[in-house]
């Protein structure tokens, strides 16, 4: 790789990421996103300055309008001085792929504001949900000094639950004319909500769809009951409480839970997405291996013939073999 930092311009790359400098901040986070070599030395140096950032999850169906309503929102942050960091998880639309949304956060700052960062990255190859990549990206930000950091993830199912470990503030959007959006949304994301959006408020339907959320929320089972803001990411209509909103969450979280905790829950997202990640492959593995393979049979056939449930094969599998030194 041309211009890769080695190890002798680490401190002075780290002394620029300080002072939030968008060369260093991209050649660190880059580092942290391919979980390079240099990761234990950096992630060590950042260590005094980790855990500060307000982390801001939005997530909902493809195309509600998330990265414009991000735009909108990091737009606010950056009129009241705050600085930023954007990382867009599989984007689908050519919106948040960067282009459009740069070119409107450059709109309201300018060439030479270091205050935004923006890092696009695809969620591929990790059992679905939640790319660990993001999760290492937020230390990059983090260490860089941006007071907000927002994650956009498209609402799969896995990938909300993740958000909800990760984000100090989980805003859910919807939008009207999505379809069964509400249902979908019945599942897992209203339970996992702080701030529930109904995007594109300028369309007919939305105080429906507002309507419909607030009445499945009656059925949430955990307290407090979020409330629904109607925004329109396009006028800017609701971007000003929806903004409050977030800022009043999100200290109510850091009084709760102190810095450490936050940073210990993003060390307990990827630890446990790395041990699914070795559980898996040891698994696969183990139809096509000597040794392992006599009992994974067994219960692949106990699976197959329905007097083993999936998960009861899979703790055995784990009792019997997780405690020998697992593959790389
Ligand atoms: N009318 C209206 N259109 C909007 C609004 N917000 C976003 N849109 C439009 O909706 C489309 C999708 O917007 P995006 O911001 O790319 O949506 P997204 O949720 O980020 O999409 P993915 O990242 O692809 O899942 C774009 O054409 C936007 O211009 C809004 O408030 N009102
Ligand atoms: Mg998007």
């Amino acid at each position: 790789m041309p211009n890769r930092p080695t190890q002798a311009t680490l401190p002075d790359l780290l002394a620029r990421l300080a002072q939030g400098e968008r060369l260093a901040t991209s050649r660190i986070t880059t580092e942290l996103e391919r979980a390079s070599p240099l990761m234990p030395a950096i992630v060590q140096a950042l260590q005094p300055r980790l855990g500060r950032a307000l982390v801001v999850g939005f997530t909902g169906p493809p195309g509600g309008g998330k990265s414009t309503l991000v735009n909108a929102y990091v737009t606010a942050l950056r009129q009241q001085g705050k600085t930023v960091g954007i990382i867009a998880v599989d984007p689908s639309s050519p919106i948040s792929g960067g282009a459009i949304l740069g070119d409107r956060i450059r709109m309201t700052t300018t060439l030479a504001d270091d205050g935004v960062f923006m890092r696009s990255l695809a969620s591929g190859g990790h059992l679905g949900g939640l790319s660990p990549a993001a999760v290492r990206i937020i230390d990059a930000f983090d260490g860089a000094g941006k007071d907000v950091i927002v994650l956009e993830t498209v609402g799969t199912g896995q990938n909300e639950i993740d958000v909800a470990e990760i984000a100090d503030v989980r805003v859910v959007l919807s939008a009207p004319g999505l379809g069964d959006g509400i249902q979908a949304m019945k599942s897992g994301l209203l339970e996992i909500a702080d701030v529930l959006v109904v995007n594109k408020s300028d369309r007919p339907g939305a105080e429906q769809t507002a309507q419909e959320l607030a009445s499945a929320l009656t059925l949430r089972t955990t307290e407090p009951i979020p409330k629904v803001i109607k925004t329109s990411a396009l006028d800017g209509t609701g971007v000003t409480e929806l903004t409050a909103e977030i800022e009043r969450i999100g200290k109510l979280t850091h009084a709760r839970l102190p810095q450490s905790e936050r940073r210990r829950r993003r060390a307990r997202f990827l630890i446990a997405r790395a041990a699914a990640d070795i559980v898996a492959a040891t698994i696969r593995d183990g139809s096509t291996k000597d040794g392992s393979s006599q009992d994974l049979q067994v219960l692949l056939d106990q699976v197959l013939n329905g007097t083993l449930a999936p998960d009861a094969a899979a703790r055995t599998y784990l009792l019997n073999h997780m405690t020998k030194q697992p593959p790389d």
